[in-house]
């Protein structure tokens, strides 16, 4: 582990200021960033990094996309927030864009990822209840072992994850955990009549990026029509062009009765998430049922039109692709004795480290930093790299340098 002695006056003043006056609840790299442009990112001392974490795959169209500023700056001196007593000239056309964009009925705008996935259950409740005629209280929702969805108490109650579900209980009932990957499981849980839903990432994000078989999608497509049980994709990282894809599922051509967006929906400006559904499904939600104080704010709104447009104006998906194919080959062609495996989509990818050092890769980390590259570790041997989908080639291949250059210090 890298001793913070190393960092500059500077870097290290910002960091004790978040160490006496913030909540411990992160550990992040001993790196104070001031500004960010595209790919790049620099710190306080002036020193430029690739972003290859993105934000948590918030920051898709680049740093500071000049069109997404622009719509940011041009309506936060208009009109910022309504409240929904009353309407705003931005909601409506906002929800005809996006529910155009994807392809679905309606939309209902929230703000961070897990206020819409918490929106999704409920919805996914509701409809259980009133159309297809679940015991009251009885709803099953279904989720998948290893799964990430957010830290609210409701969403962690189905966490496999120790360290988010910790003395954070007591939990709500009506989940089962099934392993992911795994089309047998997830039909011997349909046998239960009350299940309402089945709550799943197309590819597991925090777990490590894990890609599950080609055809998974399209069996749980057809056990949720077979079972008549809501499919609910949680696109909050994999979507919005990340995986070379528009949608993860659009791998397969699989369209869920329900989608959840956030993170890129905004470029990470401002928590902009979505929950979009058809009206069957949608309006069983009735005035005053659901709601949020910012949710469907006019600057959000603008913010996520713009955001929107720059992923299809800039064909985001396409080199997503390009640029994900070309990183893991290049990178499987270093032949570390490091690297157990490569493995991802588009440009949602993570590398599966080997060493005797249980710290490697955070060290790795420490040195990719030095080197000008910012990554983090998940889950312990697993590094995310994740740059934001503008990236070109030439900068792949820098940053493939910067990866070999890291991989032979960790001899
Ligand atoms: C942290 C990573 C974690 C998400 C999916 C919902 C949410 C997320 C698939 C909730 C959020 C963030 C949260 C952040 C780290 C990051 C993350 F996978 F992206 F790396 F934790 F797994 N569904 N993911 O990935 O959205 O409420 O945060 O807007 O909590 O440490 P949110």
């Amino acid at each position: 582990m890298q001793s913070t002695s190393t960092l500059s006056i500077n870097t290290q003043e910002h960091i004790d200021l978040e160490e006496k006056y913030g909540a411990h609840n992160y550990h992040p790299l001993p790196v104070v960033l001031n500004r960010g442009e595209g790919v790049f990112v620099w710190d306080v001392d002036g020193k430029r990094y690739y972003d290859f974490l993105s934000g948590y795959s918030a920051v898709n169209q680049g740093h500071c996309h000049p069109k997404i500023i622009a719509a940011l700056t041009r309506q936060a001196s208009e009109l910022t927030l309504t409240s929904r007593a009353f309407h705003s000239s931005l909601l409506g056309e906002y929800e005809k864009i996006v529910t155009t964009f994807f392809g679905y009925d309606k939309v209902l705008p929230m703000n961070t990822g897990v206020e819409a996935v918490e929106t999704a259950l409920k919805l996914a409740r509701k409809w259980a209840y009133e159309i297809k005629n679940v015991q009251p209280d009885r709803a099953e929702i279904v989720v998948c072992q290893s799964n990430f969805h957010g830290r609210t108490t409701g969403v962690i109650t189905f966490s496999s994850d120790p360290s988010a579900k910790n003395n954070f209980g007591p939990f709500s009932e009506g989940y089962t955990v099934i392993p992911y990957n795994n089309l047998a499981a997830l039909e011997k849980s349909f046998q239960n009549k009350n299940v309402a839903a089945f709550l799943f990432e197309p590819i597991q994000g925090e777990a490590g990026v894990l890609v599950p078989d080609e055809g998974y999608l399209t069996g749980i497509r057809d056990l949720c029509n077979e079972y008549n049980v809501l499919m609910i994709a949680d696109e909050i990282q994999t979507g919005l062009a990340r995986t070379g894809k528009m949608l993860a599922c659009d791998h397969e051509n699989v369209r869920p009765d329900i989608l959840i967006l956030g993170k890129a929906l905004s470029g990470g400006v401002l928590p902009v998430s979505a929950v979009l559904a058809d009206d069957k499904i949608m309006m069983t939600i009735k005035p005053g049922e659901h709601g949020s104080t910012y949710g469907g704010n006019p600057l959000a709104c603008a913010v996520a039109i713009a955001a929107l447009q720059v992923l299809k104006d800039e064909s985001l998906s396409e080199n997503a692709a390009a640029m994900g194919e070309l990183l893991r080959s290049e990178i499987k062609k270093l032949n570390s004795p490091f690297v157990a495996l490569v493995r991802g989509k588009g440009l949602l990818n993570a590398i599966v480290i080997k060493h005797r050092n249980p710290e490697a890769a955070w060290d790795l980390c420490l040195t990719l930093k030095e080197n000008g590259l910012l990554a983090k570790p998940t889950h312990g041997d697993k590094i995310r790299f994740a740059p934001p989908l503008l990236i070109s080639k030439e900068q792949v291949m820098d940053c493939v340098s910067i990866i070999d250059k890291s991989l032979q210090a960790l001899a």
